[in-house]
């Protein structure tokens, strides 16, 4: 498909994004407060909420970005039904912790749907209007009807940003990557709770050629929104 008139070049790796906006939806993974916020599920298993907050207000910056140009906005949730009925046996034990999902946590039952754990931190919080997907994996498409809402929108490329890079970010990723979608990640709006993990997780999504997608930065996507928006 030839790329629309409206679409501008982004610098990333490995190397410039066509980025086309009426065709481009922004998916917001997993920022949801059992893995972001102090005393949710993810502090709880000893991880360093630090390294998934610093991502909270270039994710801010971007969402409005993205909400000021009238462009397509998603935002997924990872969790269950509250009987489990959708909880894989092997991903309930999965771990060997002393509390587990379904269990009851610092922030309701952990990863159930209506929990206040399972929840979007208010700081992106969705508005009406933008889907927001629920998802019981780690991949975006799994389980979901993510596939059709974008197909019916038109969409032939993602911005995806979120948590957790490795987990959730690179599965959804790989899982559009097949269905089609051309992925862009930027950098700082993505984390992981462990350093390496963030860094490589990048690495494997740009690699080869970009095998998976583009790795880059927001302020080149909304640099990008102003310059095809503005009125010449
Ligand atoms: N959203 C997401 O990435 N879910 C996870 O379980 N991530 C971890 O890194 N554990």
């Amino acid at each position: 498909m030839s790329p629309s008139p409206n679409a501008v070049e982004i610098a990333a790796e490995p190397y410039p994004f066509l980025f086309d906006p009426a065709a481009c939806a922004l998916l917001i993974i997993d920022m949801q407060r059992d893995f972001l916020e102090p005393g949710g599920f993810g502090e709880m298993l000893g991880n360093d909420v630090s390294q998934l907050r610093r991502t909270i207000a270039p994710n801010q910056r971007l969402l409005a970005a993205w909400r000021a140009a009238g462009l397509t906005v998603l935002h997924t949730r990872e969790g269950h039904r509250p009987d489990l009925s959708d909880l894989p046996p092997c991903k309930k034990i999965r771990g060997r912790a002393a509390q587990s999902i379904g269990d009851r946590g610092p922030m309701g039952r952990i990863l159930v749907r209506g929990e206040a754990g399972h929840d979007i931190i208010t700081e992106l919080y969705p508005q009406p209007g933008e889907p927001v997907i629920d998802k019981p994996g780690k991949g975006a498409f799994w389980a979901t009807d993510l596939h059709a809402i974008l197909q019916h929108r038109g969409i032939r490329q993602l911005v995806v940003t979120g948590v957790t890079t490795e987990v959730c970010v690179n599965t959804t990723v790989r899982e559009a990557n097949d269905r089609g979608y051309d992925c862009f990640v930027p950098e700082d709006c993505v984390g992981s709770y462990f350093p390496a993990f963030q860094d490589y997780g990048l690495r494997m999504i740009k690699a080869q050629g970009g095998i998976f997608g583009w790795v880059g930065h927001s302020s080149a996507v909304m640099a990008a929104i102003e310059s095809s928006t503005a009125t010449p």
